[in-house]
């Protein structure tokens, strides 16, 4: 990782933490565990996020622990002592001398030392936080030696990851840029009978030109596949007179982007694929409108879902009152067809902390800094016996995604270099060929 956010804001956030929890607490949160893939194979480590965003550590086997005894800090990492013999194999390991020169942190000590050292500085601290579930043996640790309460971090540390700083901002903003041109490339060697595999490699091949990667995993659908939401096989050739949908975004200093753009691999939209793209990308936009500061979060989900509503009775899809499709809590008739929410929080996690309407709780109301995607889609699984919709849109899945950021001067599209409109598509989709 480079350095792009400085020490001295890492050591603010920090500050910031333990003027929130109570005073002579000790803050414990644990790194992600490597998965495995196979037998001793692992998966492409991905540090906590929770870590990253306190101490820009990103190294496996590893402890955060942040003390507040009356106000005073002490940051400490715990982590992989130095060893010859595993650094041949493994690389290089930055170790507890290492950390201690470049991180921004107080004191840092080997993970090896972890049980002892926390058995003592448990008995001198009133609160404990600890996010539980990461690390199922440091959790185990802890319990031994902690019987009182144990509290939960992340009521603060959301709070505190919703709204960006400027450097943050930064980063999402190159996350964004390189996430534009990785869908631009992909439309410019689109055409039919293109494999959706072929779509996602060139996709992941710029992210790794530009040395960043997946935010998660690419969704690359043709023709029914782009109705499937989470579809990620990406294994099948897209008809001559298909769309495909896309939906990839890469990360960057652990920072990610979000993207959905859905085309005709053919190059020219036919009437009903420009039909429900049109009203798809007025819904967006309606909804990007409604990304104001002190809005609440529903808004943007009323603007998109009222166009939609509308729209399917226009085109003869629904059959109903306009006050039917929507519903009175936006779970009308049209919901057979936009079955997701229309944004989430973005972040160092894609589906980033502290947004979106979750069960009777309204989500946040937004504020400048915030980073929201905007991401409405229709879909008519051709498949599907649960209803019935005009032939000619069988099979047709349309969704747009953009990341906004929440200024005081209203939206700002981080994602506006990526084409939307149907002219813009038609124009580039092909033209690498
Ligand atoms: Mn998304």
């Amino acid at each position: 990782m480079e350095d792009v956010v400085s020490k001295s804001e890492f050591f603010q956030r920090q500050d910031d933490l333990i003027s929130k929890v109570l005073p002579n607490s000790l803050v414990i949160i644990p790194n992600n565990l490597a998965s495995v893939r196979s037998n001793d194979t692992k998966y492409p480590y991905r540090a906590n996020s929770y870590v990253i965003y306190l101490s820009n550590w990103i190294e496996q086997k590893s402890v955060l622990s942040i003390s507040n005894s009356d106000g005073v800090r002490e940051t400490t990492l715990y982590v992989k002592p130095r060893e010859t013999q595993k650094e041949i194999w493994e690389g290089r390991i930055i170790g507890p001398e290492g950390v201690l020169s470049n991180w921004p942190v107080d004191s840092s000590n080997s993970i090896l030392d972890f049980e002892n050292s926390i058995k003592s500085r448990l008995s001198k601290y009133s609160n404990l936080y600890l996010i539980i579930g990461i690390d199922p043996d440091i959790d185990n640790i802890i319990q031994k030696y902690w019987h009182k309460e144990i509290l939960d971090p992340r009521v603060h540390l959301d709070e505190m990851r919703s709204i960006k700083s400027d450097s943050e901002i930064d980063l999402m903003k190159i996350a964004c840029s390189i996430s534009s041109d990785a869908h631009i490339k992909a439309m410019a060697i689109s055409r039919p009978g293109i494999g959706e595999w072929e779509i996602q490699a060139s996709i992941e091949g710029h992210f790794t030109m530009c040395r960043s990667t997946n935010s998660y995993n690419p969704i690359v659908g043709g023709g029914d596949n782009s109705t499937i939401l989470h579809y990620s096989t990406n294994s099948e050739t897209i008809g001559g007179d298909e769309m495909v949908l896309v939906d990839a975004g890469c990360e960057v200093n652990g920072y990610a982007s979000d993207i959905t753009r859905t085309w005709p691999v053919s190059g020219k939209f036919t009437q009903p694929q420009r039909d429900i793209y049109e009203l798809v990308l007025k819904a967006e936009l309606a909804a990007i409108d409604a990304c104001q500061a002190g809005s609440p979060w529903i808004n943007m989900h009323k603007a998109s879902s009222e166009v939609l509503a509308r729209g399917l009775i226009d085109l003869g899809i629904l059959n109903c009152s306009f006050e039917e499709a929507l519903g009175k809590n936006f779970d009308g008739e049209y919901r057979k067809f936009f079955m997701h929410g229309t944004g989430h929080m973005l972040g160092l996690d894609v589906h980033d902390v502290g947004g979106g309407r979750q069960g009777d709780k309204p989500g946040p109301e937004l504020s400048p800094g915030m980073v929201v995607t905007v991401e409405p889609g229709l879909y008519f699984a051709s498949w599907r016996n649960d209803i019935s919709v005009p032939k000619k849109y069988s099979g047709i899945g349309v969704r747009i995604e953009d990341d906004v950021l929440i200024t005081e001067d209203g939206p700002v599209v981080l994602t506006d270099m990526c084409p939307k409109t149907i002219d813009e598509i038609e124009s580039i989709v092909g033209s690498a060929l």
